[in-house]
Parts: C-alpha cells; structure tokens; sequence
C-alpha cells in the first residue's frame, strides 16, 4: 500500500549536523521524497504537532525541543512517498527512547536522554495513515507538495505576503 508520512531532522540533528547521515539513512528505503523545507518551529506549531503530548510532566521541554530553543531554532520537515513508506521510515529511526533503540537505527545511534528528561532523538516520523494526514496537512501546504496526496481546493484569498524586492 502506498503511503506518504511526514519526517522531521528535529534541532539537534540540525545542531550535530546530522542532516546527511539521516537522508542517507532514509534513502535505504528507496521511498521518494514529494516535499521538503527548513521550518522556524512557532509555539503554535510545536503546540499543535505535539498536542497528544500535553499532559506529559515533560510537555514544556519537549514544546523548547521541537522549537529548537537547546539548538538550532530549525527543523528540517520532508514528506516521503511510497510503498509501505510508515513503517519502512519507523523501522530506520528505531524506538522512542534513545537508549533503547537499536544501535543501528537513527535515534540509537545518534540519540541521547537530555538531565531534564527528554528524549533527544534526532527524528520524528509519522506512526500511522491519519497522525500522517493530520501532521502533514499541519506542516505542509497543498502547493509545498510535489503531488496531490490529499484533495484540496482553490481559495481566493486577499493577503498581504512578501515578495521579492
Ligand atoms: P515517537 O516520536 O517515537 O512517535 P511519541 O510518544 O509520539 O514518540 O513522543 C513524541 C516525542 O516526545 C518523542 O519523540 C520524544 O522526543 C519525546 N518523548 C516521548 N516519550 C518520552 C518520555 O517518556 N520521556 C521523555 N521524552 C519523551
Ligand atoms: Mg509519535
């Protein structure tokens, strides 16, 4: 079955420069990427990707995470495409908690448990077919993305937007 899920190099892969070993690490999968951006992480974003996470005692540390405020204030964020593509990412960015991935997958190898508790661990990937649609509907618009992974319309909008000068 083809899938598509969202995949984000989270501040301290971008901090330990990181970048290339995970995109290598990933193109075993031989899935496509469709989509790809480097996101200044807002309160509101990190709130909203990590809403599930709320009631966790390390919410507000895990919200500084995501919006990089230990590193590098950037995510890297991809959409990769393809067969089986959720559990082919997962399966290469191996299990939550750092210490007990595996040692070859992303997160055990590059992984750490920080002294406030968090787990530091370079990736996020999508668990199944509708966190996918939620999140990349969430870090991505229709026109960001290479194909038309979900339906969506036209809407006229009156916006002020910056443009080249
Ligand atoms: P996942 O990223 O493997 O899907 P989730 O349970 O969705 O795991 O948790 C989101 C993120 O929250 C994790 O990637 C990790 O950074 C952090 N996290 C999850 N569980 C814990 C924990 O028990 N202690 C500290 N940090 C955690
Ligand atoms: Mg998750």
């Amino acid at each position: 079955m083809t899938q598509q899920t969202l995949v984000l190099i989270k501040p301290d892969g971008l901090k330990k420069s990181l970048t290339g070993n995970v995109l290598t690490r990933l193109s075993e999968t031989k899935l496509d990427i469709v989509a790809a951006k480097i996101v200044k992480v807002s309160r509101e974003l990190a709130e909203r990707h990590y809403a599930h996470m709320k009631d966790k005692p390390f919410y507000e540390e895990l919200l500084k995470y995501i919006m990089g405020e230990y590193h590098k204030r950037k995510v890297m964020a991809l959409i990769y495409w393809g067969e089986d593509a959720i559990s082919k990412v997962r399966a290469i960015c191996g299990s939550t908690n750092p210490e007990e991935a595996d040692p070859v997958s992303i997160r055990g190898a590059y992984g750490r448990i920080t002294t406030k508790g968090v787990y530091e661990n370079v990736i996020h990937a999508s668990t199944n077919e509708e966190e996918a649609e939620r999140e990349i509907k969430l870090w991505f618009q229709p026109d960001e993305i290479i194909s038309n992974l979900y339906p969506a319309k036209i809407v006229k909008e009156k916006i002020e937007k910056r443009a080249w000068a």
